[in-house]
C-alpha cells in the first residue's frame, strides 16, 4: 500500500519503539496530524498546553524511562516555544528528538507566514544533528540519524519536515548514486578504558588516605559497583543534584547533595579529602571541589568530549561507569584505617539531626523545610519525584532521602523554572503504574504548572496508578532569587520584581475536577500529604510557607547552621547578614542563636 512521507515518519517511529510523542498542533504539521489520524494515534500524540511543556514532558519521559523522548511542533511560533525544553535536554544530556514543521518549499525564503529560519533557530540547541527532509528518499536516513545521534550523544536533535513534503508519496532510497539508505538495528554496547589507564587510576586511588567520591547521573547504572568502590576505599560519597537517585541515601557514608543546595558534610568531604574519584558527573561548581593541588583526582565518564573538565584530573577514564568500575575494582586495595569514613558517617548523622531540627522550627505560617521533611517518610516506595527550580530545590535536595526504587530529577544544568509539572506528566506516561510527585514553587506554578494541570486532568484516566501529586510552596515570593539578591548584594527584597500574587492553586485544581487542598497551618501538613497521596487522581496540595526561612549555604559553619535549627532570624538585616556571612563562611561573627555580636 502506498503511503505518504507523514505516514512513513510514524511508521518509522513505531519501528524504533516510540510509543508517545509530546506536542502541539499547527498547520506546519497538519500533514503529520492527518497521518496520526490514519494510524489511529499510534504512537500516542500527547497534547500539552504549550510546546515548551511538550519538550519538558519529552525530557521527563526520557529521564525517567531511559528511552528516547520525542516532541513535535509546528513551524515558527511552535518551534520557538520548543527551545527552552530542548536546551534542558541538551544541558542535562537527555536524548530527545524534535520533529518540526516548516512552511511549504514553494514559500521558503519569501518571508512567509510563520516562516522563521529553523536551521538558525536550532543551530545551537540541536548542534549534534539538525536536518530538513527535502525529498522522500531522504527520510529514513535523516530520521534514523536523528534518533541514533540523540542516543549516542545523549542530546536533542531536530528533524524539519516542510508541510508539502509531509504530503508527498513516500519512496525509499534506491540502490543508486547519491542515495543514502539506512537501517534500524542497534546492538547493546559498553565502553571501557585501557588496562594501562585503569592501572594508573588504581595507583592514585590506592595511595590516597582520604578518598572522596562524587557521583552524577552517569553512575546510576553502577549502584552496586559504586558501593563496593566506596567500601574498599573507605570513602564518603557526595551526589551531584542530577545524581540524587544514583545512590541510596541509606548508605551511611553517602553525604547527599553537593553544591549550593548541598550538605555541609559534602562540602567538608571535598574540602578535606586527599583523593577525588568522580563518576558520571559534570557538576559545574569547581569551588565545591577540592582546592587545586590538594587532591589527586581520577574521573570516569562515558563521554570523551566531556571528560577532564571541572578539575585538573590526573587520570581520565573514558568508559561506561559499570563496565569501568567492574574492571577497576579488582585493582583496588582495601584501606587499613576506617577513620576517614567514620568521620564522614558521624558528620552525616549530625547533619541529619540538624536538618530534622531546622524543619521543626516554627515559621509563619508554615516552615517550607517541614513540608519537605514531612513528605520524606510518606513517599511511596516506587514514587517518581520531580522538582522545579526555586527554593524548593533546596528542600528537595536536603530533606528527601533516596532509597529503594525511588526516582528523582530536576532541571540540573539549565535550572529552568517550569519543568516540575511537565516532568511529572512525562513520568506518568513513562510509568503509568507508578505514583509521581512534583515539587513546585508558586512562581513556577504560575509560569507553567497551572496550565499543565489541564493536561493532567485530560489524561488522568490513562494512568493505572492514579496518583500524581503536585505540591506547591505558596510563599508569594520568587524566593530563591530574593535570597540570592540578599546574599550577593545585601539588597532587601525588591518587591516589584519579587512579590507574586496569591492564587488559589487548590481552587484551580478543583475547578478542573482534580483534588485540591490548601494548607494554612503546620498541623495540617502531614494529613494533607496523606490525602494527596491516596487521592484517586491528580491532586494539588498547596502549603502557605514562610519566605523568611533562608536556604542556608553549605559552607556556612556548623555553628551557623546549628543556630538556624533553633530559631528563624527575624528582621531583614539579620537574615540578610546571616546568608551573606554564610557565603563568606565567617563563623566568628555569629553567636549560637543566630544573633550578630554587637
Ligand atoms: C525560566 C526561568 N526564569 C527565571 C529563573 C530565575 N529563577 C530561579 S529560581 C526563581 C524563583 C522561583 O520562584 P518560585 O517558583 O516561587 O519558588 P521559590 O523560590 O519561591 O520557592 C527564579 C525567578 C529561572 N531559573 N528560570
Ligand atoms: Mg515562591
Amino acid at each position: 500500500m502506498s503511503s505518504k512521507v507523514s505516514d512513513h515518519i510514524l511508521d518509522r517511529l513505531r519501528a524504533w519503539g516510540v510509543t508517545h510523542v509530546f506536542g502541539y498542533p499547527g498547520d506546519g504539521i497538519n500533514g503529520l496530524l492527518a497521518a496520526w489520524s490514519r494510524a489511529e494515534n499510534h504512537p500516542r500524540f500527547v497534547q500539552a498546553r504549550h510546546e515548551e511543556m511538550a519538550a519538558f514532558q519529552a525530557v521527563g519521559y526520557a529521564k525517567f524511562s531511559g528511552r528516547l523522548g520525542v516532541c513535535t511542533s509546528t513551524s515558527g511560533p511552535g518551534a520557538i516555544h520548543l527551545l527552552n525544553g530542548l536546551y534542558d535536554a541538551k544541558l542535562d544530556h537527555v536524548p530527545v528528538v524534535a520533529i518540526v514543521g516548516q512552511t511549504n518549499r514553494s514559500a521558503m525564503g519569501g518571508s512567509y507566514q510563520q516562516e522563521v529560519d529553523l536551521h538558525t533557530l536550532f543551530k545551537d540547541v540541536a548542534s549534534d544533528f539538525l536536518e530538513t527532509v527535502n525529498v522522500p528518499e531522504q527520510l529514513p536516513n535523516v530520521l534514523d540519524r536523528a534518533i541514533r545521534t540523540a542516543h549516542a550523544r545523549r542530546s536533542p536533535t531536530a528533524v524539519i519536515v516542510p508541510a508539502d513534503v509531509q504530503e508527498l508519496e513516500y519512496s525509499a532510497p534506491g540502490h543508486a548514486f547519491k542515495m543514502v539508505p539506512s537501517s534500524l538495528d542497534s546492538s547493546g554496547w559498553s565502553s571501557a578504558p585501557t588496562e594501562e589507564a585503569l592501572n594508573r587510576a588504581a595507583g592514585i586511588l590506592n595511595a590516597g588516605e582520604k578518598v572522596a567520591i562524587l557521583v552524577g547521573q552517569g553512575a546510576a547504572g553502577a549502584r552496586e559497583e559504586v558501593r563496593r568502590a566506596a567500601e574498599l576505599l573507605g570513602a564518603g560519597v557526595a551526589k551531584a543534584l542530577l545524581g540524587k537517585d544514583a545512590l541510596s541515601d541509606e548508605l551511611p557514608y553517602v553525604t547527599g547533595s553537593i553544591g549550593l543546595l548541598g550538605t555541609r558534610p559534602s562540602y567538608e568531604l571535598m574540602r578535606d579529602c586527599d583523593t577525588l574519584l568522580t563518576i558520571g558527573s559534570s557538576f559545574p561548581y569547581t569551588q565545591f571541589l577540592p582546592e587545586f593541588g590538594k587532591a589527586r583526582a581520577v574521573q570516569i565518564d562515558i563521554d570523551p568530549h566531556m571528560i577532564g573538565l571541572r578539575y585538573p584530573y590526573e587520570v581520565n577514564l573514558v568508559g561506561d561507569a559499570k563496565a569501568t568500575l567492574l574492571r577497576l575494582l579488582p585493582m583496588l586495595r582495601r584501606k587499613d584505617s576506617g577513620r576517614w569514613q567514620e568521620k564522614v558517617i558521624s558528620d552525616m548523622e549530625r547533619w541529619e539531626d540538624v536538618m530534622a531540627r531546622r524543619a521543626e522550627v516554627s515559621a509563619h505560617p508554615i516552615n517550607p523545610e517541614y513540608v519537605a521533611r514531612a513528605l520524606d517518610p510518606l513517599l511511596p516506595e516506587n514514587a517518581i519525584i520531580s522538582s522545579d527550580s526555586g527554593s524548593v530545590a533546596n528542600w528537595y535536595a536536603r530533606h528527601l532521602r533516596m532509597r529503594g526504587s525511588l526516582r528523582a530529577s530536576l532541571s540540573g544544568t539549565l535550572a529552568t523554572m517550569g519543568c516540575g509539572v511537565p516532568y511529572a506528566i512525562g513520568a506518568k506516561f513513562a510509568h503509568p503504574g507508578r505514583p509521581a510527585i512534583a515539587l513546585v514553587g508558586d512562581g513556577a506554578m504560575q509560569m507553567n504548572g497551572l496550565a499543565e494541570l489541564i493536561t493532567a486532568a485530560k489524561y488522568r484516566d490513562l494512568w493505572e496508578d492514579p496518583r500524581l501529586v503536585i505540591a506547591v510552596w505558596n510563599n508569594h515570593d520568587l524566593n530563591q532569587v530574593t535570597w540570592e539578591m540578599r546574599a550577593m548584594s545585601g539588597s532587601p527584597q525588591f518587591l516589584p520584581s519579587q512579590e507574586i500574587p496569591d492564587v488559589s492553586y487548590a481552587g484551580f485544581a478543583r475547578s478542573l475536577g482534580l483534588t485540591g487542598i490548601r494548607v494554612e497551618k503546620p498541623e495540617g501538613v502531614e494529613a494533607a500529604w496523606r490525602e494527596a497521596l491516596t487521592a484517586d487522581g491528580p491532586a494539588v496540595v498547596e502549603f502557605l510557607t514562610d519566605p523568611a526561612v533562608p536556604p542556608i549555604p553549605p559552607h556556612a559553619t556548623w555553628e551557623q547552621i546549628e543556630s538556624t535549627a533553633s530559631s528563624i532570624l527575624k528582621g531583614d538585616s539579620d537574615r540578610t547578614g546571616m546568608v551573606r556571612q554564610g557565603l563568606k563562611a565567617k563563623a566568628q561573627e555569629f553567636l549560637p542563636g543566630g544573633r550578630k555580636k554587637s
